[in-house]
């Protein structure tokens, strides 16, 4: 198929990928329904897609992967930046010559026996100047169908891009030639002893090789929309992060929009849908995983979701906890590493439907007594945003909709209280810079470990995590104080001595915003504490909630000798980023330290 583009670099470069890694054929994706069924008929007669029970699961799949090949591999993701210097401690580095000469013998001929799609692909809206165009080269026909989902894709970009405009490319191979037209191929190629997922900064490339999972693949995510997005950012005075954006409305109509920073697998999806269970109060979805924010001509910071589908975590999503993303996956999804039910329907723990698992991840029959789990705990959904019932009318509004709070938050079982409001904005960036979380599935390793997650950041800063910081103060100090979004910290998982959680979370959490809210109006005091500023108690609804005024302390209770290990710990995590670490942010710490003793 000849391509729809007059566009010389993107065509050379087609070429000269295709004559490198020796694909079959080239394939133009052009975006259209007519062409993600044809690819999806040929998958699942290939076997790597199930098509789901129709009267069940309308026009979705079910794929699983290789067992090797699970969640997005931080230790084999690079910054190439020159100078290794501005990739800083918390990435991978490597000098962009050698990871292209090592990444450029793996290509060679990696694509044999393979289509290799050309996915002309925008972030944001096409037209908005948030908007970053990609192309993504791969051979796999997966990627291409989740793509299509997750961004806009096809001929209307490569016409916005015209002959000469600027694109990030994106190579993807998932390193798994064929030896020869006839040879069968297995239903989840990868090469995971030769995984590298590398990002070139300077010249805007991404090169992916050896994984077909997630983020390792879908390059428009967390490769483009976050590591070169945050990147291009620094230079040009704007911020790329991994936040979702609410929008709330309050029984008297007032309109606000929230961004919310969590690590990975930490409810952000689940923030993102809420259905507020307080009554008259509305919410609705402008993202679930980034958000790009820059300053509009009013002085406010405005944001917008540069993605077009949702990616989310399976396990746990149930009608009771997100029963707009149940909703939103009915019909046409595609499912990775879900459970199946007997009649071909999908399965996960906590997914709470009285159906059970009759084969589990890997498509074996499932034994519930085996205590493993019958979804791989990272196992997710790919799905349209258009398709949730309560997208946001404006969700994809080319100027962004206006923040009036950004949250922080992770998973930590202690010490956190549920919610804080920053002294100020700079206050607010050391929150964001020392917020700390236990480990999940969403990243290879060990789950429930507490990390520091800078602005649940740490994997997809495409910079030097102390340049970040001085970034987000920069940008605060060139703002208005009374115009910037307040900044809270919040935490819905803390425990008590039963290993309980306190909070009852989810649509409960609007409780939170809803104060969140009255703070921005200044329609309540805070009372101040050494770590900020928390409610007094009659302005937190827990109205229904049948909380004792004692459980609704521990929430908020500080305990000093725990806050001055934290404060150590604070201080080694700045020492582990050397010493561009901004002033400010030790002062913030100094302060907190003297509040404390
Ligand atoms: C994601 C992640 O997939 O953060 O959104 O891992
Ligand atoms: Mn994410």
């Amino acid at each position: 198929m000849s391509a729809l583009t007059f566009h010389a670099d993107l065509q050379r470069w087609v070429e000269e990928v295709a004559h490198h890694c020796n694909p079959k054929e080239v394939y133009w994706c052009d975006g259209s329904a007519k062409q993600f069924k044809e690819l999806a008929d040929e998958l699942v007669a290939s076997g790597t897609l199930l098509r789901l029970n129709a009267s069940k699961r309308p026009n979705s799949y079910w794929a699983h992967s290789d067992a090797r090949d699970v969640a997005r591999v931080e230790s084999k993701t690079y910054i190439c930046c020159e100078n290794e210097e501005d990739a800083g401690p918390t990435n991978n580095w490597r000098a962009p010559l050698e990871m292209k000469a090592t990444l450029t013998d793996l290509y060679k001929e990696s694509m044999t026996g393979r289509r290799m799609y050309v996915i002309p692909f925008s972030m944001g809206p096409l037209g908005s100047e948030f908007s970053i165009i990609g192309v993504e080269l791969t051979d796999s026909a997966y990627v291409v169908l989740n793509m299509m989902y997750m961004t806009e894709v096809g001929n209307s970009v490569l016409e916005k891009l015209g002959e000469d405009g600027r694109f990030v490319k994106c190579l993807h191979s998932v390193g798994a030639p064929l030896g020869s037209e006839t040879e069968s191929d297995v239903p989840w190629p990868c090469n995971p002893d030769n995984t590298y997922v590398a990002h070139f900064p300077e010249t805007k490339e991404i090169w992916s090789f050896g994984s077909g999972y997630g983020g390792n693949a879908l390059l428009g995510k967390k490769c483009l929309a976050l590591r070169i997005a945050s990147s291009m950012a620094k230079d040009e005075g704007w911020l790329a992060e991994h936040m979702l954006i609410l929008k709330l409305t309050s029984p008297a109509g007032e309109v606000h929009y929230i961004a919310g920073a969590f690590p990975s697998s930490c409810g952000k999806t689940n923030l993102a849908m809420l259905v507020p269970a307080i009554e008259g109060w509305k919410a609705e979805t402008i993202g679930d995983d980034i958000a790009w924010m820059r300053f509009g001509k009013d002085g406010r910071i405005y944001a917008v979701n540069p993605e077009k589908g949702f990616f989310g975590v399976a396990p746990g999503t149930s009608y009771k906890s997100n029963p707009v993303a149940m909703d939103t996956i009915r019909s046409s999804a595609i499912f990775t590493n879900t459970a199946l039910t007997e009649d071909l329907d999908v399965w996960w723990e906590g997914i709470d439907n009285g159906t059970s698992a009759f084969t589990d991840w890997q498509g074996n029959r499932w034994d519930p007594s085996s205590g493993k789990p019958a979804a791989h705990p990272n196992s997710r959904f790919t799905v349209s945003a258009s398709q949730s019932p309560k997208i946001a009318p404006e969700w994809q509004d080319p100027k962004g909709v206006p923040i009036s709070a950004i949250l922080f938050g992770g998973r930590r079982s202690s010490l956190v209280p549920l919610v804080t409001e920053a002294f100020n904005f700079s206050h607010g960036v050391f929150m964001g810079a020392t917020m700390a979380s236990e480990t999940t599935a969403a990243a290879e390793g060990q789950v429930g470990q507490l990390r520091r997650d800078p602005f649940a950041m740490l994997p997809f800063c495409g910079y030097h995590m102390a340049d970040y910081f001085a970034h987000w103060l920069e940008l605060g100090a060139k703002g208005d104080e009374s115009k910037l979004p307040k900044l809270f910290l919040v935490n819905w998982f803390r425990r008590n001595e039963a290993g309980k959680f306190m909070w009852p979370g989810y649509g409960e959490n609007a409780r939170v915003l809803k104060w969140i809210l009255d703070r921005v109006q200044h329609r309540v005091e805070a009372k101040e504490t050494p770590l900020g500023l928390i409610p007094y108690t009659n302005d937190l609804d827990v109205s229904g909630l049948n909380m004792s005024d004692h459980e609704l302390d521990q929430l908020f209770e500080m305990d000093i000798e725990d806050l001055l290990n934290e404060v150590d710990s604070i201080e080694s995590h700045f020492a582990s980023l050397g010493s561009k670490l901004p002033e400010a942010l030790r002062k913030e710490l100094d302060l907190m330290r003297s509040k404390l003793v």
